[in-house]
């Protein structure tokens, strides 16, 4: 027996020479010392022994134990460090490497110019009103005195999902619909800036475009409260010297109605191709709201009055950043949106 131990060990020291890495050390203790371990199967044999040889062969397997336990410990502690050693070579970075830049981005200049009219007309004193762009016929046409026979009700002129339900073709329908919220309180100042659908597709005329409309209700309110405001914003937006010049026009939710036209930025009024030579852009409709749409929005028209306006995001940018093609503004091509 004593020779089997001395055996085993010299078996065993030689397999932990040979042991390369941590998991190789603990598999090695497990078949050695472990509970069906070689040496613990060896030690299973001692009740065999007479009684003189039992204390002789027993403290010789405490000291093969000992022993290969103390080598297995000091082998452990080295490749421990080893292994401990490779993983800091192997995750090392250099640190004196040039970094990737991130790719910033910016805002649209859409979103610019939504952004500069809604600064300007809370200086005003206007707050902001959003809404549904999946909106029923009623808000998007009957609130607003759109009679059933209207060109823009036609399938061939607007999104419909359903014979009751549309894409909002303006963002009227959120002034009908606030109007409605909160009746019979004045002042209604609003403007409701958003996304908007027609079925237009073509060089100067996208599905989808934007606009901000704006709604002011109050006693008293006059045709003159709508030319010192659009005057105003004129200026803000497009310089000090901005003049603008209303001619009449016709609109189902206003009585009466203009075209708005601003002094042309190209040419400062004097005639240029942008103008047509006439020195005048045209940017806004407005008009005094129809006592019909005050009715329907749950307002007494003897009461109180209104105006009302609208205009076209994408022509506002284009005039202020000078683009000649709308369909620029929709192709997200970052060589032509770095330039805002
Ligand atoms: C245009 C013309 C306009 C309005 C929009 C409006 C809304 C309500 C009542 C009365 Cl709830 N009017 N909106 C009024 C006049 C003109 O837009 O050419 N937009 C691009």
């Amino acid at each position: 027996m004593q020779e089997q131990l001395r055996a085993l060990k010299e078996k065993a020291e030689q397999e932990l020479q040979a042991c390369q890495k941590v998991e190789d050390v603990q598999e090695f203790r497990v078949r050695y010392l472990g509970k069906k371990g070689e040496l613990t199967q060896i030690l299973r044999g001692m009740g065999q022994l007479s009684p003189e040889e039992r204390p002789v062969v027993g403290q010789l397997a405490n000291e093969v134990r000992d022993s290969l336990e103390g080598k297995i410990a000091q082998l452990l502690e080295t490749l421990k460090v080893k292994e401990l050693e490779q993983r800091l070579l192997s995750e090392s970075i250099d640190i004196t490497l040039p970094g990737t830049a991130a790719e910033i981005g910016r805002q649209h200049p859409l979103s610019m110019v939504i952004e500069e009219i809604e600064e300007i007309f809370m200086g005003m004193g206007f707050t902001i009103e959003e809404g549904p762009e999946i909106e029923l016929d009623y808000y998007n046409f009957e609130a607003l005195n759109i009679p059933k026979d209207h060109p823009a009700r036609d399938m061939q002129d607007s999104f419909y999902l359903t014979p009751e339900v549309l894409l909002r073709t303006h963002t009227s329908p959120v002034q009908a619909r606030t109007m409605e919220k909160t009746k019979p309180h004045v002042p209604v100042k609003i403007i409701v800036p958003g996304k908007v659908y027609r079925r237009d597709d073509d060089a100067t005329h996208s599905p989808m475009f934007h606009q901000v409309e704006g709604l002011m209700i109050d006693k008293n309110i006059r045709f003159s409260d709508l030319k010192g405001v659009l005057l105003n914003f004129a200026r803000q937006m497009f310089g000090a010297d901005q003049k603008i010049r209303l001619r009449p026009s016709f609109f189902p939710f206003t009585e009466p109605s203009a075209e708005v036209d601003i002094s042309c930025v190209m040419c400062k009024g004097v005639g240029c191709r942008t103008c047509s030579q006439t020195g005048w852009l045209e940017i806004l409709g407005a008009g005094m709201v129809h006592p019909r749409v005050l009715e329907m929005g749950g307002y007494n028209p003897e009461e109180v009055t209104g105006f009302a306006f609208g205009m076209g995001v994408e022509r506002v940018a284009m005039l202020k950043y000078g683009i000649d093609d709308m369909r620029l503004l929709f192709e997200n091509d970052v060589r032509f949106l770095r330039q805002f």
